[in-house]
């Protein structure tokens, strides 16, 4: 081991430091080299606790993971009874001891260190003698106290002749301890004890240790009799709270030899457990771990120093508690920080791969982390900051498990709502299928997920999330199946306004008895259908019979409006007056063949013009409802908004008159036009005309008849003209003669002009004035100006 220089304690040439360290295996001794351990003055002059316990316990003496695997031992007695010196030689500290020659007071205090390859902290009370300086007796109470309670084996040191003297100095000190120590620990009673090994120094051997010890117990045992005993604790006995061991040592100086077996002896029951007189029993033990002593060995220097009731229990409390929390917390801080990384990605909205086995290791590794050196704490504390900190970690993770069951909410969702859209766009899948085998996968898959991700000793649950899904599921399917039937149900009316628009304008635009019988074939026609197509579609969205008896009626009801809207459309005043212009023009004006009608004038006009008149407009008031195809009328159930007598009228009264009024006017104009012409056909000469005519002619026509070359004229004009009358030409030829004579007299009058004009120039030419001309031609050369005016001239005759 190093040599450590000692801040607190430097080493003083006159101080004997017994630096020969024997090796407490071995018995015999061997010189080795020099070695000074660090020491600790753990408790000042000043009665101060020193703060660097800790340090000295993780850093110098290593034992930071001893946990419980370390003891603690104390030693007391009068000053100057070789106390340093015994320790030195058991343990290879190095104490300070006071010198023979100079005799001086080594510094008071507590001083610790530990055993020289030994997993051993001992503790060296320096104390006074208190018959000699009375005003420190408080200080060795309060030092003999704080060695009873925090160690495990307290040598009791003293000279062969002090025995028997029941009212030396150590008497008196541990009478005062036990009796604060009943006090304070009187409850626990048999469950820690303390072992007092009493180290009787100078033993000459002329009275035997059976005999010294006897006197000693004896003396106890008085000491107990006589102590004031707490209430409740009246007959509890000394050894319900010590036990003893007795042991000499030869004189130092008359027997050296003797005096270090005896110690080597001696330190066996320190080291060797196997030794029947071992010290370190379990039964002694504070259960302080070596990383805790130092808030431990404090609290309890505090507790007596400020003079309160001291309650070891307690302390061992309050140090488990420290401890756990100090643990807790690095444990936490590592947890916290592993387990940040998951944070961002499940608040952006992912689903993080194997989250649930992730944090159960995560929080494994804390949790271990904090056993490790919580478990060595008093275990009910240790057992409930535990549970602590798993809840603290279990709430922290709650948040990753709830954010991780959002995400797989969301994400069955959007699964779901592909599945219904792939579905839909699938001829012939049935949406209820579609619906409840995607629930179930979806369900499914939202259910691995929440179980993968709840965590053992949790309370975690994912069922109102599920529930949740559930309706949520449930709801997305109704909206969507409302929503893709309104689509079916908007295709289907464009498919029905498709059916009947075309048809129902033909039917109408032909006004006749047969009419309405047309219209309402093809809204059957429609109406059929449209039946079928809701047939086939009610099994992909599996709809109920009420369901599909309530739109067969709204197909029946839509188709019957959009038809009558059709109707109304058709029956605008123009369009109606159109109509029934174009039809009567039709009956009236072609026969049966299509062909133009020539009145003639024993035809009957009236009557085919009032029949016209009198039957297509009252034809076009009322829908006639009956069906020509089963022959008999039909009605539609009327609703709030819609009254199916109400449909039927196409034409109010009032229209009707308008309409009537117009229409006659505008076939008046034809019926006046059929008369004309049949007037005009029927303008022939009258008879006595005839009668003048052969009376008058007589002799004219015997000359032709007679004469072979009138004969010959007559029959090459009159024949052809009969032809042409029986060929119905005469108009043609009419307009043949009419243009001859335009003809004939067009040229007629060229020649006329052209004659006199050549007249005129024969004639002296009068001076042209040129200002006659308008302004306008001035530029113009006189040549051009020429031509143009001849042929303006020209145009003009
Ligand atoms: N007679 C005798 N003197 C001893 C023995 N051990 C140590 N001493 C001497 O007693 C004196 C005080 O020793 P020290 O260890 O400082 O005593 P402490 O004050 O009890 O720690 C020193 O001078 C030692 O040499 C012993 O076993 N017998
Ligand atoms: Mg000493």
């Amino acid at each position: 081991m190093d040599i450590v220089p000692d801040v607190d304690h430097p080493l003083i040439d006159d101080h004997v430091v017994p630096d020969v360290i024997d090796s407490p295996s071995s018995p015999t001794k061997t010189v080795q080299t020099p070695t000074i351990l660090s020491r600790l003055h753990l408790i000042d002059e000043e009665q101060k606790f020193s703060a660097e316990l800790s340090t000295y316990i993780n850093e110098k003496w290593t034992l930071k993971d001893a946990g419980f695997n370390y003891n603690l031992a104390a030693i007391f007695g009068s000053q100057s009874t070789g106390k340093s010196t015994l320790l030195n030689r058991l343990f290879g500290t190095s104490f300070d001891v006071m010198s023979e020659s100079a005799r001086r007071q080594t510094t008071k205090g507590i001083w610790i260190s530990q055993g020289k390859d030994m997993k051993v902290l001992i503790m060296d009370v320096e104390g006074t003698d208190g018959r000699e300086r009375g005003e420190d007796q408080d200080f060795e109470r309060k030092s003999a106290l704080f060695s009873v309670a925090t160690s495990e084996v307290l040598i009791v040191n003293l000279w062969e002749h002090q025995v028997g003297l029941y009212n030396g100095a150590n008497m008196g000190l541990l009478k005062t301890v036990f009796e604060v120590n009943l006090q304070l620990f009187g409850g626990n009673r048999g469950k820690e004890k303390t072992l007092l090994l009493f180290v009787i120094r100078d033993h000459v051997g002329a009275t035997p240790l059976a005999n010294l010890s006897n006197t000693l117990k004896a003396d106890l045992e008085r000491i107990w009799h006589g102590l004031s005993k707490p209430e409740g604790l009246e007959d509890c006995k000394i050894t319900d709270y010590f036990d003893f061991m007795f042991t000499t040592l030869a004189h130092k100086l008359l027997q050296p030899e003797k005096f270090e077996s005896d110690v080597d002896q001696l330190r066996l029951r320190f080291t060797n457990p196997s030794d029947p007189n071992y010290v370190f029993q379990p039964q002694y033990s504070r259960r302080v771990p070596a990383d805790g002593l130092h808030f431990y060995a404090g609290g309890i220097w505090d507790k007596i120093m400020t003079n309160k009731d001291l309650d070891l229990p307690t302390q061992q409390e309050l140090l488990a508690q420290y401890r756990c929390d100090e643990i807790a917390n690095t444990a936490f801080a590592i947890f916290q920080d592993t387990i940040k990384e998951f944070r961002q990605p499940i608040e952006s909205g992912n689903i993080v791969e194997d989250l649930g086995p992730k944090m159960q290791e995560i929080r494994g590794v804390a949790m271990k982390s904090f056993d490790k050196d919580a478990s060595r704490y008093h275990a009910e504390v240790y057992k409930r900051k535990r549970s602590d900190m798993l809840t603290k970690a279990n709430t922290m993770l709650e948040a990753y498990f709830l954010g991780q069951l959002k995400n797989l909410h969301k994400k069955a969702v959007n699964m779901f709502s592909a599945n219904l859209q792939q579905a839909l766009r699938t001829e012939g899948s049935e949406f209820s299928v579609v619906v409840n085998s995607s629930k179930k996968e979806v369900l499914d898959y939202f259910l691995q997920g929440a179980k993968a991700i709840k965590l053992e000793e949790t309370e975690w649950s994912y069922d109102e999330e599920l529930y949740q899904l559930e309706q949520g599921l449930k709801d997305f399917a109704t909206a969507q199946r409302e929503k893709e039937l309104n689509k079916m149900l908007n295709n289907l009316e464009k498919h029905l306004r498709k059916e009947l628009d075309e048809p129902v304008g033909l039917a109408l635009n032909n006004p006749g008895p047969g009419m309405w019988g047309r219209v309402i074939t093809i809204y059957q026609r429609t109406v059929e259908d449209g039946e079928q197509l809701l047939h086939k579609k009610a099994r992909t969205f599996d709809l109920n019979q009420d369901e599909q008896g309530e739109l067969l009626i709204n197909l029946r009801r839509q188709a019957w409006v959009l038809m009558t809207k059709k109707v109304q459309e058709e029956s605008v005043d123009g369009m109606m007056l159109l109509k029934l212009r174009n039809r009567f023009e039709e009956k009236f004006r072609y026969d049966e063949h299509g062909l133009p009608r020539v009145w003639k004038p024993d035809d009957d006009i009236d009557t085919p013009f009032r029949k016209a008149r009198d039957e297509l407009v009252p034809l076009f008031a009322k829908i006639n409802t009956l069906d020509p195809a089963k022959g008999e009328k039909f009605e539609l159930e009327p609703t709030e908004d819609f009254d199916f007598d109400q449909s039927l009228k196409v034409l109010s009264e009032t229209r009707q008159q308008e309409i009537t009024t117009k229409f006659k006017r505008e076939s008046d104009a034809f019926y006046l036009e059929a008369k004309r012409s049949v007037v005009a056909t029927q303008a022939k000469v009258p008879y006595w005309v005839g009668v003048a005519l052969i009376v008058l002619g007589w002799n004219e026509f015997l000359a032709v008849i007679t004469n072979p070359l009138y004969l010959m004229v007559a029959a090459m004009v009159g024949v052809p003209m009969v032809a042409m009358w029986y060929l119905d030409m005469l108009g043609l030829v009419e307009t043949i003669a009419w243009k001859v004579y335009d003809q004939g007299y067009k040229l007629a009058m060229d020649k006329l002009k052209e004659t006199m004009d050549k007249r005129e120039t024969e004639k002296p030419q009068p001076q042209r004035q040129p200002q006659q001309y308008p302004p306008r031609y001035d530029s113009i050369s006189k040549d051009e100006g020429d031509i143009e005016l001849s042929s303006l001239d020209k145009k003009s005759q």
